[in-house]
This record gives structure tokens, sequence and C-alpha cells, in this order.
């Protein structure tokens, strides 16, 4: 059983309803109409956060191309688009002007966007890529931008009070706990469906090989950070979860080049107490004369000084061809988590989160003009979110996720599974094989709804651990309702 089919289909069905209770207006109809095809379309999955927090380096990261410009102050002053098509592509649409297409322009691995001076709207980048099958990325110019103008771009783009977000979920980059960051997320949430849940948003520490002073073992003590920001009261509320992410890291391994891991080899073959002495500082890496001046350069842009440190140190230790080291770098860069916190949270609810957006668009149409028909929509879509247990399971989730709610740590991981936390197939709730058989997943079903009533009817039992019974029963019963059908 496929969890979401129920509210997907419910969701549609009320916006067909919506489109023709407002016919007589073309506009509201090709709005709603753009919501409904939305829900066709892979998840929009923007990644915000303040300027240089790392946002356009963790998007090559995930895609494993350098297909957004980094580090680029006025070029990437536009919201860009990323999504998967059968050729590239790049189409600017200008604030005041019909779009139009650029060239794409490939450099040194890196693909080229001039923007020129027209004020722009968006950029969309079609490309082919597996990895933008199932999201649709959206790079934003970040918050407290050089100019107060882009920041506001960015802030319009996510929570503009005039329009419901353009995206389904966030992926939200900070790099220290900060006032500004907890009032960013807050007004992202200030929403009328689904208000105040994290449902929608994951947090990542970012550029978390930085973290003291970049030691060697920086990423270690960025998961422990990453650990107390998830228990802060104020981001738990949020976001689903705190993950540490080292972007650069993550980009430098998915596309390194050859002469790169030739540089690093250079350097172990080096005597070891020059090369130590370089690495001190980027200044003196950068003057360091046992490589080419362009190549040093090359190597601090692209792996950062620890990173260039943390290659070293990998290939003396045996990683000793460009691939093995590559592997290594993406291994502990944090970005193999941050996917399967993406997957479980966002991709595997992809359904429920564009129902989500649909309903918020809808919510606004539905407040701002009254039609015969207005009443009893709100009646409808009333009913879809509080009927929603689609809704209360991410809500569980996110809070047994971030330790909230405290429960044994077997009960706590078995709810976690029964509630689709590790996928939302029924044979991954059940913990079963993928080739059990409905049988086989009836009765696993039948025993995880009698363990979670027997739960729930303990009077020795926490209100947590009653409140969360009451949510898994539902999942379970779901599965079976399933299985009958
Ligand atoms: N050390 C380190 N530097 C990073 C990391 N991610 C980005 N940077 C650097 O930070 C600067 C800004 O990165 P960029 O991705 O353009 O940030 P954006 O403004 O949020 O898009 C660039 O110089 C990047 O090389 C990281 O994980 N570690
Ligand atoms: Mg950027």
């Amino acid at each position: 059983m496929n969890a979401t089919t129920g509210i997907g289909a419910s969701v549609r069905a009320v916006m067909r309803r919506a489109i023709k209770a407002y016919r007589d207006s073309p506009d509201t109809v090709a709005y709603l109409q753009r919501h409904l095809d939305r829900m066709n379309e892979p998840l929009r999955v923007a990644i915000a956060g303040q300027v240089k927090a790392g946002k356009s380096t963790l998007l090559n990261a995930l895609v494993g191309e350098e297909i957004a410009a980094t580090d680029a102050g006025e070029c990437t002053r536009a919201v860009t688009w990323y999504r998967d098509a059968e050729t590239p592509r790049i189409t600017v649409h200008p604030v005041d002007a019909p779009p139009r297409q650029l060239p794409v322009d490939r450099r040194g691995g890196a693909l080229r966007v001039e923007l020129g001076t027209s004020r722009v709207d968006r950029v969309v980048v079609d490309w082919p890529s597996q990895h933008l099958r199932t999201m649709t990325l959206i790079d934003t110019p970040g918050l407290q931008s050089i100019s107060a103008e882009i920041s506001a771009r960015t802030v319009d783009f996510l929570a503009g009070d005039e329009e419901p977000a353009e995206a389904d979920a966030v992926i939200y980059l900070m790099r220290h706990l900060h006032s500004t960051n907890v009032r960013f997320l807050e007004s992202f949430y200030d929403r009328g469906i689904a208000r105040a849940t994290p449902v929608n948003t994951i947090a990542v520490l970012s550029r978390a090989d930085e973290i003291g002073a970049g030691r060697i073992d920086a990423l270690m003590s960025a998961r422990r950070i990453a650990r107390r920001y998830g228990a802060d009261e104020k981001l738990r509320a949020l976001c689903q979860t705190v993950v540490p992410v080292s972007g650069l890291l993550a980009q430098a391994g998915r596309t390194m080049r050859q002469a790169e891991f030739a540089a690093f080899l250079e350097l172990v073959r080096a005597r070891r107490s020059d090369v130590e002495a370089a690495l001190l500082s980027a200044d003196r890496f950068a003057r360091y004369d046992g490589l080419e001046p362009d190549v040093c350069a090359d190597l601090l842009h692209r792996f950062g000084l620890s990173g260039v440190r943390l290659a070293v140190t990998l290939v003396r230790q045996g990683f000793d061809s460009a691939p093995k080291l590559a592997g290594e770098l993406v291994r502990r860069s944090g970005l193999d988590e941050l996917r399967g916190v993406l997957t479980a949270g966002f991709t595997a609810r992809a359904e429920l989160l564009k129902a989500r957006s649909a309903l918020l668009a809808l919510d606004v149409v539905l407040s701002r003009a009254v039609r015969p028909e207005t009443q009893s929509l709100v009646v409808e879509v009333e009913r879809i979110v509080a009927g929603a247990h689609e809704f209360a399971e991410l809500r569980l989730l996110s809070s047994l996720r971030l330790g909230s709610v405290k429960l044994p740590a077997d009960v706590l991981a078995e709810a976690e599974r029964l509630l689709g936390g590790l996928g939302v197939g029924s044979t991954t709730r059940l913990g079963l094989g993928v080739h059990a058989t409905t049988a086989e997943q009836r009765n696993a079903a039948l025993d995880a709804l009698s363990r979670w009533r027997r739960r729930l009817e303990n009077p020795l039992s926490s209100l947590a651990l009653t409140d969360a019974s009451r949510v898994v029963i539902r999942s379970c019963e779901g599965m079976l309702a399933g299985f009958a059908d």
C-alpha cells in the first residue's frame, strides 16, 4: 500500500472542484491548474540560508556536477531552478521582458550563466541528470545578501505573504545558531495549513569542515554540534533534523580530477616537514614552491585548506588512487547521511508534501474570493487536513527523531519504522523483506497492532507513549485496510 495515495487523490479532487467553482475567473483557474499540474512534477526543494552558507556548493555536491556558480557574488543574484530534462537549456526570466534562452557554456567543468544587467526574476536550468529526477533543486540567492533587493527576493520566493511558497520543501543551511536563522524559519512556518510543523524543512549545519579551525576531526565535532542544535527547542519545532555536511568536500570528491589527485600524490612524496609547514595557513600554502602556483590556488579553491590537509593525510593512509580518495572524501563529507535524510523525509513523502503545497494555494483562493461553492470547499479542505493521518505521522516522526518524545530505544525504533521513517512501503514499515507475501504482511501488521494496543491501554504507559501509540495504531490499521483492498 502506498500511504500517500489517499491524500494525493483527495487533494487532486478538491482542486478540480475548485477549478470548476472559479471558472468565471481565468486567472484563478490558471493559478489553480498550475498548482494541480505541479502535483505530477518532481518535488521542488529549495536550498536556502544566508549568503556564503555554501548553498550553491551543496547543490553541486547533490547533483555531482558543477552546475551552480559558487562564490560568484552578483552572478548568483537570481533564484535558479535546476530540473531534469532531455537536453541542457538555460532560460532567463527577466522581471519586465519575455523569457530568453542563453547559450550553454561550460568551462573547466563548471557551467557559466551570464545574466547581463537586466533585472531577473528567475533562471531555469534544464539539465539531464538522474539526481534531479526525483527533486527539482532551487538555488536561492541568500538572505542578508549584499543588496537588500536580492534578500527580499529570496524571502518572497520562500515565504511571500502574497503567494504560498513555490517550493514544497526546504534545505536550510546555517553555519551558526544565530537569531536570524530562527527568525527566518519562523516566518517560513507562519502559514495557515500544517502550521508550525517541521514537516518540510531539513536543516544542514554547513561548511562542517571549518568547525574547530579546520582540524581533521572537524566533522566529528560538527556531528556533536548538530546534535546540540537538533535539541534546541526552537529549531526542533522548525525542522525535521539537523545534518552536518561539508558541501565543499562532497563537491570536490564527486567531481575530482586526475590532475588533482596527482598533485596530492606529489605533496605526499615531498619532504613532510615542508608540506606540513605549508599547510599551516592558506597564505603559506599559496606560496608553497613544490607545486605550480596555479595548482596550489586551484587546490585551495576546490578543497579548502582543511580539505587539502585531509586529502594528503588520506593518501598517506593508503587511499592511493583518485577514485579511492574521492570516495573517502564524499564519505567523510556527510553527503550520504544528508541524502538518506532527504529520501526518508522528502522523496518518500513527495506526494504528501506536494498535496500540502496545493492546499496552501487553494487556501489563498478560498480566502480571497467567494463563490457559491466556497464554503463547501473550505469544509472539504478542513476535512482533508484534519483527517490526514499522514500529517500526524510526520509530526510524530519528527518529534521522535529529535528526542522531544522520549521512548525506550526498542519501542522508539519500532515506532519510527511503522510510521514510515525508513520508507513508506508496507514491507519496510513492517521490517519484512521486499518479497514478503500479503499474508505475511497482514500477520506482522496484526502483531504490531496488538502490541501497540497493549501499550495504549497499559495504565503504566507514559502520556508520550499513549499519544504515540494512537498514531502508530492508525498506521497499522491503514496498512491492514490496504491489504483488504
Ligand atoms: N571550507 C568550506 N568552504 C565552503 C564549503 N561550502 C562552500 N564553501 C565556500 O564558501 C564560499 C561560498 O560558497 P557558495 O556555495 O557560493 O555559498 P552560497 O552563497 O550560499 O551559495 C565559497 O568560497 C565556497 O568554496 C564547505 O563545506 N567547506
Ligand atoms: Mg550561491
